[in-house]
């Protein structure tokens, strides 16, 4: 590399860390499962890993819900296995980047407890959001607003006040505009910094400040860009601070922000020199499989990104969203189900193509390791594993499910524990002989294993691991200049300087590949010199 920063062009692994690998043997993912998969992460050439919330949570919403901050849930061990999980990581060359969960806390978090055994109005109040409800008494919350998962944001303690939480009851919101509550965060990333971790990615990044006056939402066109408590103008200002405190370690430490911006101009305003660094592009990952909308998407990114000076992300699947594998397979359009317009509330799936979208996938993941900027690789699209869409009802663990009156299912179907060997559940989920995994894997599931894939060149283990290596060769794929190429209709074809293209054919005919070019990567079989439907090359020109 020429110096430049790391996180400009890193691929970045995200570690769901229940699903990923139990080393205990209790069903459920941990750190030493992570440990012990580090040569498979070094052997896939990733350059970071992204771990969902390790910290001590009653695991009310799958760790989101912090009890404390400087504490790993004993599920998945203790401090001192996560200090030896980042120096094991350094050692294998990859970099460490937790979640931290800025916007609320767990309802056990010692700051609320004492909060609900204090008066209203007290400083121990003051740090969460409480108001008095609305009529004579007290009986009706303070404002509309609704949870992300379903209901009212708003609970009823036994005093009468109401507290605020824009996702479940166990996860109370935090008042960011109570300084107490920033000195505590300037600690608790000062905490991690100090034990090597190489950046954070900040969940619901755009939720931390809200209107203090409260208003009713009222679904104005207004609202969309002076929102009452999404993606706030306030928001910028803590993020500064959290920047000159990253700026203070050696190394480059980096942030991510989990930010949903209505536009990619009001993203890129958290992306500032002297704000964050890099923030997942969902654009993308909501774009389905269109050339036309695609292209716009790529360059209504990358201008925006650009005019601030920050690099694009680029993510297909993670944690809270249907796996792509399953999202391209379809004809209709996923829509995250709080961004549902009033009607549209339960989408009506047709049966995905499965083998249709394993080549989109695999196509789309050379679209996305050729693109100038970082990527994101969710565990388990390296086995191109499909969402798990018929997980048994008493199965599902997502506070999605109840909180909505089990109108939408959730997130589980994303979330199954990665099949790492053998022919039968739990597929070395755990250590030998175990047979637990907190959810239940399908049993097709035995041809799509890490083991049953490595070495068969035709398998998207092969694929990816294939392209890693060459974005690692290539100097076009760090900051080469991109531009695009001329093609025919359906088709998305760029080159990157010096000397590569990638094309991508999201038409339904095969399509004639540029003269003279080599072909160093195929997602699938070329017919004859051409380019299959659904499939994508990465060529030297
Ligand atoms: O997700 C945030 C989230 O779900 C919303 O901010 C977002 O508006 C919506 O999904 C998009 O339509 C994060 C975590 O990734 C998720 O797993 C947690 O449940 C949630 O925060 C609460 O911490």
């Amino acid at each position: 590399s020429d110096g430049r920063p790391w996180w400009r062009d890193a691929v970045i692994y995200q570690v769901y860390i229940r699903s990923f690998a139990d080393g205990d043997g209790d069903g459920m993912g941990d750190i030493e499962g992570i440990r012990s998969k580090l040569p498979y992460l070094r052997d896939l050439g990733v350059d970071a890993l992204w771990i969902n919330p390790w910290y001590r949570s009653p695991q009310a919403d799958a760790g989101y819900d912090v009890a404390d901050f400087r504490d790993i849930d004993p599920r998945f061990g203790t401090l001192s296995d996560a200090e030896k999980l980042i120096a094991d990581a350094h050692e294998h060359g990859l970099r460490i980047i937790p979640d931290i969960v800025p916007n609320h806390t767990s309802d056990q978090h010692r700051w609320f407890r004492e909060a609900l055994a204090a008066e209203p109005g007290s400083p121990e109040r003051r740090r969460y959001i409480f108001r008095p409800g609305r009529g004579a008494g007290n009986e009706e919350p303070p404002n509309n607003w609704r949870s992300v998962f379903g209901g009212p944001a708003w609970t009823r303690v036994a005093d009468g006040e109401w507290y605020l939480h824009l996702f479940a009851p166990e996860q109370p919101d935090l008042n960011w505009s109570n300084p107490e509550v920033h000195d505590e965060f300037a600690d608790v990333l000062r905490f991690w910094f100090d034990r090597g971790v190489d950046g954070f990615r900040i969940d619901v990044a755009h939720g931390l400040a809200k209107d203090p006056a409260l208003p009713d939402l009222t679904d104005s066109p207004e609202e969309r860009l002076a929102h009452p408590h999404w993606d706030r103008d306030e928001v910028h200002e803590i993020y500064r601070r959290w920047r000159s405190i990253a700026d203070e370690y050696p190394g480059e430490r980096k942030f991510v922000a989990e930010a949903w911006a209505p536009s990619p101009e009001r993203l890129a305003r958290y992306l500032r020199p002297d704000g964050l660094h890099t923030a997942f592009n969902f654009d993308f990952l909501k774009c389905p499989w269109d050339p036309e909308r695609m292209r716009e998407v790529v360059d209504a990114t990358t201008t925006s990104l650009s005019a601030v000076g920050a690099p694009p992300t680029w993510v297909l699947s993670n944690h809270d969203v249907p796996r792509h594998v399953t999202r391209y397979g379809r004809e209709t359009e996923w829509v995250p189900h709080d961004q549902r317009k009033l009607g549209e509330d339960e989408l009506v799936l047709d049966e995905p193509d499965l083998a249709l979208g394993t080549r989109r996938a695999r196509a789309a993941a050379l679209l996305m390791l050729a693109l100038p900027g970082g990527a994101y690789v969710y565990q388990g699209e390296e086995l191109g594993l499909p969402e798990v869409e018929d997980l048994p009802e008493d199965a599902l663990q997502d506070p999605m499910w109840e909180r909505s009156g089990r109108t939408e299912r959730g997130r589980d179907g994303c979330r199954v524990p990665l099949p790492w060997s053998g022919s039968h559940p739990p597929f070395g989920f755990g250590p030998q002989g175990s047979t637990a995994s907190w959810l239940p894997q399908p049993p097709e599931w035995r041809n799509r294993t890490a083991e049953a894939q490595e070495g068969d060149a035709n398998s998207t283990l092969e694929l990816y691991r294939a392209a890693l290596r060459l974005r690692r060769e290539l100097d076009a794929l760090g900051e080469g200049r991109m531009s695009w190429m001329d093609a025919p209709v359906g088709v998305l074809a760029f080159h990157r300087d010096p000397g590569f293209a990638c094309v991508v054919n999201m038409s339904a005919a095969p399509q004639p590949l540029p003269a003279h070019a080599r072909v160093l990567l195929a997602s699938d079989a070329l017919d004859g010199d051409r380019l299959p439907p659904d499939a994508a090359v990465w060529l030297a020109d």
